[in-house]
């Protein structure tokens, strides 16, 4: 079908061809416009809401222009495109970083007075789009930002969950779990009822020989499931590129229901047909550095992975190229092993459908994927269970034991009479039930793998994957170490402190080549600077303060030292080594004199973060901060000597508020086990000081920034393994402070000291795998530390402004050109 206008009807079309607006006054034109008619309300019932989705709406025009000029430009110069796979997009809010990106936030803030509304107030209505749990969720989003700023043509695949990440509420202390259903409205995603896939499930894989004897295998039967495009424009900063997210929903495929199961009187299973197919995209699992190993996950993966290849090889069959040119027009970069089966399902389309044959084939796969691990932890690592697999994916499971056969042979080539070899590596664990390692297929199906720091991409080369490494060499093996978006978590999130530094850099730069930022070292010593960083600072205490209050009641003291410590909860991750310090903390100033009370340096210890709904020691963590705030803040023999916060539903909106506000923030996982962080970069850009272990992206920081102005201390990873052991085989000694701490809590203390018994034995009678006790005393004694310095303010500025003034390296800008140069072999788009 022709859907393209004829040549001579062409300048009609291209006359009335939409721009967007340019001036305050187009602008509150079309505010106007969509306030009446696209939402169909009037200057008498036009709220805050109603002037979120006008300005919303507005400035969609504009993205959605620049989208379709973008996505023509990309088509017509047919270069490589870069496929981002990820099952988690943690975008948070949209307007306001449409308005920065495309440059027009000062002409909307103006419009928005003249129509009596105040742009903070209409940018915080936005529901955050939370489609992730974390770390690895955030990092696609601030890589999409990078690689629409820098004109990749790259597009993200990902799933439209009805459901993104639990909303948190604590009631009594304990976390409750509220569903997030945020699409009542969205204005910021297209649907395409055209962009459809049929998906498979289920079924039988049936053999066929033809005449010559040549056997092809066929996937028949089992159930269909649609899938349907949603996009989501993504506006580069500083460029008219606007790249595309597609989000896949999940329907039942006769379009509404089963109509002859209708008629025929079965109303409920013509029902519960829908709503099954309608679950696949309905919630995201809210689990981070877990494998649950659950079906529906396995479906989810699945009916993302099949329809984002469908789209991924229809697009490039239009280009008309031969088969084997597929890895020079197509890079795709799974984001953890979360899409392996993307690799089979293009196997099979290739040797099923095209008709290729399996080794030219797999030559194209292994050509086209890259593989990015985020962990090392053992419950993180995916696995299948064969069984499960040979039910949902018939098909799929044959083919990965050929992947495996032939892999297998490889290596037995190459490494003879090794079968403890052979054992160790196969994809298949010999387990009962058997079970696919999804890491292994993804390394397997991959010409690149990376980890994510430094640190962590040395560990998976000597531990899990140390015997990949014997086998394919060093080269396929690398690191690129993870960044965030300055737009967001600089310029956004601190509007002052950018605009200071733009006004001793002379202008912007710095934003589009954070290296630059190298240029207020000159600065440090300016009187004048430093003051106006520190007024900055406090600011944006005052407003953290100002949340604290509204949404707990507390008072906190903006002067004292805000020590925070923001990110899902996990005992690796070591929150209860934390308020384990606050409880010694509280303790000693107990203890004091009046006379040595006043020289403490005040301190306000703030934690947020969500945990699992099915993890309980994490909840157990959650409870004991919050009763440990309980005691603390009410006692009046503290006062403002030290409070506990825990702010409810850490997301992306509230982490704008709180890392501007931060004097010290934590980053304390047991070394070896956090694969990067990226909070600690955010906080570290923002002009706060950092207290941490040597792990994950923490070391790069370190040799960054320089050691004089970060807080380490914990044993190192190298010793962990060691330490464990000693701990199994000879027993251990508690620390003497822990060992108080402890006691304080079973005496009642903080309320019910059953409550938290096992979150203690875990340590005292357990093993204490985290290493708590063992980093307990180092890092008390570097939070006093923490304590002396910020008492000398002038050197404690100092370091704030040379810490900002290192951290260009951690830009995802820096990040996605090493993906597009070491891995994705892809060049950005000329735009003028
Ligand atoms: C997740 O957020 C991360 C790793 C995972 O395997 C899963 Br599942 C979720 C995180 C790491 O824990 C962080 O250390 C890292 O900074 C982040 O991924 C981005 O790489």
């Amino acid at each position: 079908v022709e859907a393209s206008i004829p040549e001579h009807l062409r300048a009609t079309w291209k006359k009335y061809s939409a721009t967007g607006f340019e001036h305050k006054e187009e602008f509150e034109q079309e505010f106007v416009r969509h306030i009446e008619t696209t939402l169909a309300r009037s200057l008498y019932n036009c709220d805050d809401l109603a002037a979120y989705y006008g300005t919303a709406l507005a400035f969609r025009d504009r993205l959605i222009i620049e989208w379709n000029k973008t996505q023509q430009r990309q088509t017509l110069l047919d270069q490589k495109r870069v496929y981002y796979l990820s099952l988690e997009f943690l975008m948070g809010r949209a307007l306001d970083n449409a308005m920065l990106n495309v440059g027009k936030k000062d002409t909307a803030r103006e419009g928005l007075e003249d129509l009596g509304f105040r742009i903070e107030d209409v940018v915080n209505q936005e529901h955050d789009a939370a489609l992730g749990n974390g770390g690895l969720g955030r990092l696609a989003a601030c890589f999409l930002d990078s690689m629409a700023t820098l004109n990749y043509p790259a597009w993200g695949y990902g799933l439209r969950y009805r459901y993104g990440i639990f909303k948190q509420e604590i009631v009594d202390g304990y976390q409750v779990e509220i569903p997030d259903y945020w699409l009542d409205f969205n204005p910021w995603e297209f649907p395409r009822h055209d962009i459809t896939v049929d998906i498979q499930f289920y079924g039988q894989s049936v053999r066929h020989e033809d005449e010559d004897g040549r056997v092809t295998y066929n996937w028949q039967g089992g159930e269909i499931v649609q899938a349907v495009a949603y996009d989501v424009p993504i506006p580069g900063y500083g460029t008219t590129t606007t790249n595309n997210l597609r989000l896949w929903s999940s329907k039942a495929s006769s379009g509404e229901f089963d109509f002859q199961k209708f008629n025929a009187g079965e109303y409920e299973s013509a029902v519960s047909d829908q709503q099954r197919a309608e679950t696949i995209s309905a919630v995201l699992y809210p689990n981070d550095n877990l494998d649950r190993g659950k079906e529906l996950r396995l479906k989810q993966q699945y009916f993302w992975c099949a329809a984002s290849l469908y789209d991924i090889v229809r697009r490039f069959k239009k280009t008309n190229r031969a088969w084997l040119e597929f890895p020079d027009q197509v890079a795709i970069q799974l984001n953890d092993t979360h899409p392996t089966l993307a690799i089979v399902e293009l196997q099979r389309i290739l040797v099923d459908q095209e008709g290729l044959e399996w080794d030219e084939a797999w030559k194209i796969v292994v050509g086209t994927f890259g593989y990015t691990n985020h962990t090392v932890l053992p419950e993180a690592l995916e696995k299948w269970s064969v069984p499960l697999m040979e039910h949902l994916l018939p098909r799929h499971l044959q083919i990965i034991y050929d992947i495996n056969l032939f892999f297998l042979q490889d290596v037995e080539k190459k490494f003879p009479d090794d079968r403890d070899l052979l054992a160790r590596v196969s994809i298949i664990e010999e387990s009962r039930p058997k079970m696919v390692r999804m890491a292994y297929l993804a390394i397997i199906g991959s010409h690149k793998v990376n980890g994510v720091a430094e640190l962590h991409s040395d560990l998976i080369k000597t531990t899990i994957f140390k015997d990949f490494v014997n086998i394919y060499g060093p080269d396929k093996f690398t690191n690129v170490t993870n960044g965030i978006t300055p737009r967001r978590w600089l310029h956004q999130a601190n509007p002052r402190l950018s605009k200071l530094i733009a006004s001793k850099l002379g202008g912007y730069d710095f934003l589009t080549d954070l290296t630059l930022l190298d240029g207020i070292e000159h600065f440090v010593d300016d009187k004048e600077f430093r003051k106006e960083w520190a007024e900055i600072k406090t600011e944006n205490k005052k407003r953290l303060a100002k949340h604290i209050k509204d949404t707990t009641g507390y008072t906190v003291n903006p002067t004292a030292l805000f020590d925070v410590q923001v990110k899902r909860i996990h005992e690796y991750k070591r929150q209860q080594l934390n308020i384990f310090g606050v409880i010694h903390r509280y303790l000693k100033i107990k203890s004091m004199t009046p006379e040595e009370r006043k020289k403490l340096v005040p301190r306000v210890s703030i934690f947020g973060g969500k945990a699992a709904p099915g993890y309980w020691m994490a909840k157990t963590i959650i409870h004991l901060i919050n009763k440990v705030g309980q005691v603390v803040n009410n006692d009046s023999d503290i006062g403002d000597l030290l409070k506990v916060i825990f702010i409810e539903d850490y997301n992306v909106s509230k982490a704008e508020i709180i890392v501007p506000a931060s004097d010290i923030s934590e980053h304390i996982s047991t070394a070896g086990t956090e694969a990067s962080g990226t909070s600690n970069m955010k906080f570290v850009l923002n002009g706060g000081l950092i207290i941490g272990t040597c792990d994950g992206a923490n070391i790069e920081i370190t040799r960054e920034i320089t050691e004089s102005n970060i807080f380490l201390f914990g044993n190192l990873a190298e010793d962990v393994e060691n330490l464990r052991e000693t701990h199994r085989y000879k027993g251990f000694t508690l620390d003497e402070d822990l060992a108080k701490v402890f006691e304080s809590i079973r005496s009642g203390t903080f309320g019910d000291a059953n409550a938290f018994e096992s979150l203690i034995a875990s340590i005292t009678d357990h093993g204490d795998y985290y290493l708590v006790s063992d980093d307990f005393k180092s890092y008390i004694q570097t939070q006093e530390l923490v304590d002396e310095d910020f008492q000398k303010q002038d050197e404690w500025i100092a370091k704030s402004i040379s810490s900002v003034a290192r951290m260009g390296f951690f830009s995802t800008d820096r990040v996605i050109d090493e993906y597009a140069e070491s891995i994705w072999n892809v060049e950005p788009l000329v735009v003028e």
